[in-house]
């Protein structure tokens, strides 16, 4: 009896520390010390023997009931610990490590520029004016004097919404003069604004896409002339281009909205053969670029917005902001700006931490 019960210690404690797992150990533990245990089984077998018997049998059992738990418990407890040093070797983190990159990205040269735009002429004293960009007839051309015979309204080139019954003709605003109607039928002058945005003209090859952006400005004031026209789009585009020596040439032109009207050119020279915007167009190496339309605002609109034109005279411009991308950025394709394509973003984008030429920003 008494060799029975060493050797079972023996082979009980040798198959502890064999087990490889906390589930193993459990398992030993159950077939020794569970409910229908090989110890458990020995434990009762004490209750029915006689005192003497029970004085020489049980210390034995006892010995190998507390022998198994402690060989059970520090079994476990060296399992546990090695877990642990497993999990502190693989899971451990490098803080020298540089952080994984983020993916940027980045600001489309249109957006840029609007930015620009939008920067420079706060400097002036122009807020930024939004609207529509589905407009009716009447903003989009009648009170801007364009009559109903005007090429402009024809098919081929306005996007027109099918025609619903008993509703006015709704279309894709050609330009965002009809910013400048909304504004002067809402706001008493004086106004300075600027509408940046999309316009929709049918029309599609290497220098028109059908949906592209334009900016226009409008003051309207008292006594405003021709003269501060020209000072303010000269400033302008002394900052845009970010160049002192801009030359400008106004020419006379017609535009139903304004009159007189005149498109503005400005003087570029040769650089390494390279035109770059600057100098006297007039000049052997130099040329003239048009950028601009423009023009005093024509009396007959500032009376559709409801303003007397005795009183309240204005000046109007109007150009791609795209066009002004692509002159400042060196792009030459104009279809590249709305294709999507990662790589000319990547190439032509700006960084979102870069700010407008002027004042303020994180980056000034
Ligand atoms: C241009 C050229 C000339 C213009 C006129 C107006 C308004 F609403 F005041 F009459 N807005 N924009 C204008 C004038 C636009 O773009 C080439």
């Amino acid at each position: 009896m008494m060799t029975d019960i060493s050797a079972l210690k023996a082979g009980l404690i040798a198959d502890i520390d064999a087990a490889d797992t906390p589930d193993a150990v459990e398992a030993l533990r159950v077939g020794a010390l569970g409910k229908n245990g090989v110890i458990t089984g020995l434990l009762k077998t004490l209750g029915p023997m006689s005192p003497q018997e029970r004085l020489e049998q049980g210390p034995p059992i006892q010995d190998l009931r507390e022998s198994v738990t402690a060989a059970i418990a520090a079994r476990k407890a060296a399992l546990e610990s090695a877990a642990l040093d497993a999990r502190l070797a693989s899971e451990k983190i490098d803080m020298t490590l540089p952080a994984d990159p983020a993916p940027q990205g980045s600001v489309h040269p249109v957006a840029q520029v609007m930015d620009e735009l939008a920067e420079i002429f706060a400097d002036l004293g122009f807020s930024v004016a939004t609207g529509p960009e589905i407009e009716d007839d009447w903003h989009n051309f009648t009170a801007l004097n364009i009559p109903e015979t005007h090429p402009a309204r024809a098919m081929h080139d306005t996007f027109y919404f099918p025609d619903a019954e008993g509703q006015k003709r709704m279309l894709l605003r050609t330009h965002t003069s009809p910013v400048q109607i909304r504004t002067m039928m809402t706001t008493p002058p004086p106004i300075r604004i600027i509408a940046p945005g999309r316009v929709y003209r049918s029309d599609s090859d290497a220098t028109h896409t059908p949906m592209f952006h334009q900016i226009e400005g409008l003051v309207i004031d008292k006594g405003i002339t021709l003269g501060h026209l020209k000072w303010t789009l000269e400033t302008f585009l002394k900052a845009f281009f970010e160049r002192e020596d801009i030359v400008l040439r106004l020419r006379p032109s017609y535009f139903p909205f304004t009159e007189p009207s005149v498109e503005v050119d400005v003087g570029y020279t040769l650089a390494n053969g390279q035109r770059v915007i600057g100098g006297d167009g007039d000049a052997p190496d130099g040329g003239w670029l048009e950028v601009l339309g423009s023009g005093m605002v024509n009396r007959r609109v500032i009376e559709s917005c409801g303003l007397n034109p005795d009183e309240w005279q204005g000046f109007a411009f109007g150009t791609g902001v795209d066009r002004l991308a692509m002159l400042k950025y060196g792009m030459n394709d104009l279809r590249a700006f709305f294709d999507g394509d990662l790589r000319w973003l990547k190439h032509y984008g700006f960084s979102a931490l870069d700010v407008p030429t002027l004042s303020g920003g994180v980056g000034a």
